[in-house]
Protein backbone atom coordinates (compact mmCIF):
# COMPACT_ATOMS: atom_id res chain seq x y z
CA UNK A 1 0.00 0.00 0.00
CA UNK A 2 1.40 3.22 -1.12
CA UNK A 3 0.57 6.48 0.97
CA UNK A 4 -1.52 9.08 -1.04
CA UNK A 5 -1.57 11.67 1.76
CA UNK A 6 1.39 13.09 3.74
CA UNK A 7 0.65 14.31 7.03
CA UNK A 8 3.33 16.35 8.30
CA UNK A 9 3.37 18.32 11.52
CA UNK A 10 6.19 20.91 13.66
CA UNK A 11 6.14 18.25 16.26
CA UNK A 12 4.90 15.43 17.97
CA UNK A 13 3.25 17.85 20.36
CA UNK A 14 0.89 19.06 17.56
CA UNK A 15 -0.24 15.13 17.10
CA UNK A 16 -3.46 15.00 19.43
CA UNK A 17 -4.65 17.77 16.31
CA UNK A 18 -3.29 15.96 14.34
CA UNK A 19 -4.52 12.46 14.51
CA UNK A 20 -7.88 13.83 13.65
CA UNK A 21 -6.59 13.90 9.92
CA UNK A 22 -5.29 10.57 10.44
CA UNK A 23 -8.20 8.90 11.83
CA UNK A 24 -10.62 10.60 8.82
CA UNK A 25 -8.30 8.80 6.26
CA UNK A 26 -7.97 5.64 8.27
CA UNK A 27 -12.02 5.61 8.51
CA UNK A 28 -12.13 5.90 4.89
CA UNK A 29 -9.52 3.59 3.88
CA UNK A 30 -7.54 6.36 2.41
CA UNK A 31 -3.90 5.33 2.61
CA UNK A 32 -1.43 8.32 4.10
CA UNK A 33 1.96 8.28 6.03
CA UNK A 34 2.47 10.68 9.24
CA UNK A 35 5.92 12.32 10.00
CA UNK A 36 7.39 14.98 11.69
CA UNK A 37 9.39 17.52 10.14
CA UNK A 38 10.55 21.42 11.03
CA UNK A 39 10.72 24.41 9.13
CA UNK A 40 12.73 25.55 12.04
CA UNK A 41 14.52 22.67 13.56
CA UNK A 42 15.27 20.37 10.16
CA UNK A 43 15.19 22.81 7.33
CA UNK A 44 17.15 20.77 4.93
CA UNK A 45 14.79 17.54 5.57
CA UNK A 46 11.78 19.81 4.83
CA UNK A 47 12.84 20.77 1.71
CA UNK A 48 14.27 17.40 0.79
CA UNK A 49 10.97 15.83 1.66
CA UNK A 50 9.09 18.28 -0.18
CA UNK A 51 11.07 17.98 -3.43
CA UNK A 52 10.71 14.22 -3.18
CA UNK A 53 7.18 13.83 -2.50
CA UNK A 54 5.23 13.82 -6.02
CA UNK A 55 7.77 11.14 -7.29
CA UNK A 56 7.04 8.83 -4.08
CA UNK A 57 3.48 9.03 -5.45
CA UNK A 58 2.03 11.68 -2.82
CA UNK A 59 -0.78 13.35 -4.34
CA UNK A 60 -1.59 15.93 -1.29
CA UNK A 61 0.58 17.27 1.83
CA UNK A 62 -1.30 18.58 4.84
CA UNK A 63 0.79 20.15 7.24
CA UNK A 64 0.35 21.33 10.72
CA UNK A 65 1.83 23.32 12.85
CA UNK A 66 2.08 26.32 15.44
CA UNK A 67 3.41 29.42 16.59
CA UNK A 68 5.47 31.41 13.64
CA UNK A 69 3.99 28.39 11.65
CA UNK A 70 6.50 28.53 8.66
CA UNK A 71 5.89 24.53 7.80
CA UNK A 72 3.41 24.62 5.40
CA UNK A 73 4.86 27.73 3.10
CA UNK A 74 8.50 26.51 3.52
CA UNK A 75 6.74 22.59 2.25
CA UNK A 76 4.68 24.51 -0.66
CA UNK A 77 7.71 26.44 -1.51
CA UNK A 78 9.41 23.09 -3.12
CA UNK A 79 6.74 21.33 -4.59
CA UNK A 80 3.93 21.39 -7.23
CA UNK A 81 1.91 18.81 -5.04
CA UNK A 82 -1.03 20.96 -3.12
CA UNK A 83 -0.56 21.60 0.27
CA UNK A 84 -3.05 22.16 3.34
CA UNK A 85 -1.94 23.98 6.33
CA UNK A 86 -3.47 23.72 9.57
CA UNK A 87 -2.81 25.97 12.03
CA UNK A 88 -2.37 24.58 15.82
CA UNK A 89 -3.63 26.57 18.85
CA UNK A 90 -0.79 27.39 20.60
CA UNK A 91 0.35 30.52 22.06
CA UNK A 92 -2.29 32.99 21.12
CA UNK A 93 -5.25 30.92 20.29
CA UNK A 94 -3.53 29.95 16.96
CA UNK A 95 -4.07 33.63 15.63
CA UNK A 96 -0.58 33.76 15.23
CA UNK A 97 0.14 30.37 13.39
CA UNK A 98 -3.44 30.83 11.31
CA UNK A 99 -1.53 34.06 9.92
CA UNK A 100 1.58 32.74 9.60
CA UNK A 101 -0.14 29.95 7.32
CA UNK A 102 -2.53 32.01 5.69
CA UNK A 103 -0.38 34.93 4.56
CA UNK A 104 2.04 33.31 1.51
CA UNK A 105 3.07 35.65 -1.29
CA UNK A 106 1.68 35.23 -4.52
CA UNK A 107 2.94 32.57 -6.62
CA UNK A 108 2.91 29.79 -3.30
CA UNK A 109 -0.54 29.20 -2.13
CA UNK A 110 -1.31 26.93 0.76
CA UNK A 111 -4.79 25.61 1.46
CA UNK A 112 -5.44 26.78 4.50
CA UNK A 113 -8.18 25.04 7.13
CA UNK A 114 -9.73 26.66 10.76
CA UNK A 115 -7.33 26.60 13.57
CA UNK A 116 -7.15 22.87 14.60
CA UNK A 117 -9.27 21.85 11.62
CA UNK A 118 -7.09 18.48 10.54
CA UNK A 119 -9.89 16.61 10.12
CA UNK A 120 -11.17 19.23 7.50
CA UNK A 121 -7.92 19.16 5.62
CA UNK A 122 -8.01 15.50 5.40
CA UNK A 123 -11.38 15.87 3.70
CA UNK A 124 -10.15 18.38 1.56
CA UNK A 125 -7.33 16.09 0.80
CA UNK A 126 -9.97 13.48 -0.40
CA UNK A 127 -12.31 15.77 -2.33
CA UNK A 128 -8.82 16.71 -4.17
CA UNK A 129 -8.09 13.67 -4.84
CA UNK A 130 -11.93 12.52 -5.58
CA UNK A 131 -11.40 14.41 -8.88
CA UNK A 132 -9.39 11.86 -10.33
CA UNK A 133 -10.23 9.02 -8.52
CA UNK A 134 -13.85 7.89 -8.70
CA UNK A 135 -13.63 5.26 -5.72
CA UNK A 136 -12.26 8.14 -3.28
CA UNK A 137 -15.00 10.44 -4.87
CA UNK A 138 -17.84 7.57 -4.01
CA UNK A 139 -16.21 7.87 -0.10
CA UNK A 140 -16.55 11.55 0.36
CA UNK A 141 -20.13 11.52 -1.13
CA UNK A 142 -20.82 9.23 1.32
CA UNK A 143 -19.67 10.76 4.35
CA UNK A 144 -21.17 13.81 3.37
CA UNK A 145 -24.23 11.89 3.64
CA UNK A 146 -24.26 10.85 6.92
CA UNK A 147 -23.61 14.72 7.64
CA UNK A 148 -27.14 15.49 6.87
CA UNK A 149 -28.61 12.60 8.84
CA UNK A 150 -27.07 13.89 11.97
CA UNK A 151 -29.05 17.40 11.10
CA UNK A 152 -32.20 15.01 10.95
CA UNK A 153 -31.84 13.44 14.09
CA UNK A 154 -31.18 16.91 15.83
CA UNK A 155 -34.08 18.05 14.73
CA UNK A 156 -35.84 14.96 15.79
CA UNK A 157 -34.17 15.33 19.17
CA UNK A 158 -35.33 19.22 19.54
CA UNK A 159 -38.73 18.28 18.63
CA UNK A 160 -38.78 16.24 21.90
CA UNK A 161 -37.87 19.69 23.83
CA UNK A 162 -41.06 20.93 25.74
CA UNK A 163 -41.26 24.69 26.38
CA UNK A 164 -44.95 25.91 26.96
CA UNK A 165 -44.21 28.98 24.07
CA UNK A 166 -42.55 26.93 21.73
CA UNK A 167 -44.86 25.68 19.35
CA UNK A 168 -43.13 23.11 17.24
C1 LIG B 1 5.90 24.48 16.17
O1 LIG B 1 6.17 24.83 17.47
C2 LIG B 1 5.26 23.11 16.27
O2 LIG B 1 4.43 22.89 15.15
C3 LIG B 1 4.50 23.17 17.56
O3 LIG B 1 3.13 23.53 17.34
C4 LIG B 1 5.19 24.29 18.32
C5 LIG B 1 5.82 23.85 19.62
O4 LIG B 1 6.68 22.77 19.39
P1 LIG B 1 7.31 21.94 20.61
O5 LIG B 1 8.13 22.91 21.41
O6 LIG B 1 6.16 21.37 21.38
O7 LIG B 1 8.15 20.85 19.98
O8 LIG B 1 7.02 24.43 15.38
Amino acid sequence: MKALVSIIMGSTSDMPVMEKACKWLNDMEIPFEVNALSAHRTPDAVEKFAREAKDRGIKVIIAGAGMAAALPGVIAASTTLPVIGVPIKGMLDGLDAMLSIIQMPPGIPVATVGVNGAMNAAILAAEMMALGDEKIAEKVAAYKATLGAKIEKANKDLAEVKYDFKVN
